[in-house]
């Protein structure tokens, strides 16, 4: 007798739970309950009202599934009954609403990644991170940098003068920082400057006006070119993967003996010689070299007690690679085509 009830409740759970899914409204739902667990005349409950018939051993088992199955039953109807309710009810969803636009959110700019990324890899190796001016004085630019007023040096960075004022001008670079620093804080020191610079040229795919820069420098006794190389290396890594390498080759730089420029295995063939390595294998991203005693001797340091090395990232000239960036001019064209990609 038990397992034919105990058959009878399975196949109104399953007959209940496909009917309660099915309910088209609200009204649906209200005849499921009515129908399966109305006190007079629901499906369960005439099922319920015959356990007293039962022997009591049969009573225990058939109750206690009877139960599962109303619970069960509740559950669903209730859940049905509140996803009517959202649609209907205070609250509700108005599904005629016209949608509003999406939000936009903003990001960072591409600029900003390479130059926060760079200074938390620095920061972990014990550098300071340093601000410096924009508008510079012809001093900590260029002579404090030994590129005195009659220097040919000076026609590579020309830039903008402030009229009336014919000792200031945008810098060109950030090495104007180095003499800046060490008058502040003295040696030992080492210190990373991302900056924004400026240069009066003709601007291409690979030149613009306006451009970031990312100097760093370590000044102390014992200083040498194996510490440059190994820090650049370290950086190079850490911006490009293990696989990458640094090569140095002579570049003169009037602030720098000797100076360098420095390149990194192309980040696109690996080396193997590709269209943006113009068939080198090497990228080139930065100039550096060990600090000119003339530099020491300005920040009133004596060359013979300390030496040092400094080096210029592109930070701009990074980004480019790192997002495959064709144009150095998208960065500050403003165009947000770009700027959301
Ligand atoms: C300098 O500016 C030196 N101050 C770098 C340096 C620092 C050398 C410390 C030695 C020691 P250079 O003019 O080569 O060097 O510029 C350095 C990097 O800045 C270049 O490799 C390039 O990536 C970037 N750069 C220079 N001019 C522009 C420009 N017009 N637009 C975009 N990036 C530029």
């Amino acid at each position: 007798m038990s397992a034919v009830v105990l058959a009878q409740l399975d196949a109104i759970l399953a007959r209940a739970t496909d009917l309660i899914s099915k309910a088209p409204d609200a009204e649906g739902v209200e005849q499921c309950d009515i129908g399966l667990l109305g006190r007079k005349n629901g499906e369960l409950t005439a099922i319920l009202k015959t356990l007293s018939s039962l022997d009591e051993e049969s009573r225990k088992t058939v109750g206690a599934r009877a139960n599962q199955v109303k619970n069960e039953i509740e559950v669903m109807i209730n859940a049905r009954r509140r996803e009517f309710a959202a649609l209907t009810g205070a609250g509700a969803i108005d599904i005629s609403e016209p949608v509003l636009p999406r939000p936009e959110y903003g990001a960072l700019h591409p600029i900003t990644e390479v130059r926060q990324n760079l200074e938390t890899f620095f920061r972990g190796k014990g550098f300071l991170v340093l601000d410096g001016p924009e508008l510079e004085s012809e001093f900590y630019n260029f002579e404090a940098l030994n590129i005195p007023a009659d220097h040919p040096a000076r026609d590579m960075q020309d830039t903008f003068y402030i009229k009336d004022h014919p000792t200031l001008l945008m810098r060109t670079h950030t090495s104007g920082m180095q003499v800046r620093a060490l008058q502040m804080y003295g040696a030992p020191l080492a210190a990373v400057v991302p900056g924004r610079c400026f240069r009066n040229e003709a601007t291409d795919v690979r030149h613009e006006h306006t451009f970031y820069q990312f100097e760093g420098f370590v000044v102390g006794e014992n200083v040498t070119l194996a510490h440059l190389k190994g820090t650049l290396e370290a950086a190079a890594q850490h911006l490009y993967g293990p696989q990458t390498h640094v090569r140095l080759r002579p570049k003169f730089y009037p602030f720098v003996e000797p100076g360098m420029n420095g390149e990194v295995t192309c980040v696109i063939c690996a080396g193997q010689g590709c269209k943006l390595c113009k068939g080198t294998g090497w990228l080139e991203i930065f100039g550096c070299g060990m600090i000119h005693p003339e530099v020491l001797k300005a920040a009133k340091l004596d060359p013979k007690k300390v030496s040092g090395f400094a080096f210029g990232l592109g930070l701009t000239r990074i980004a480019m690679l790192k997002y495959g960036v064709g144009d150095v001019r998208e960065f500050n064209a403003g165009d947000l085509n770009f700027l959301q990609q």
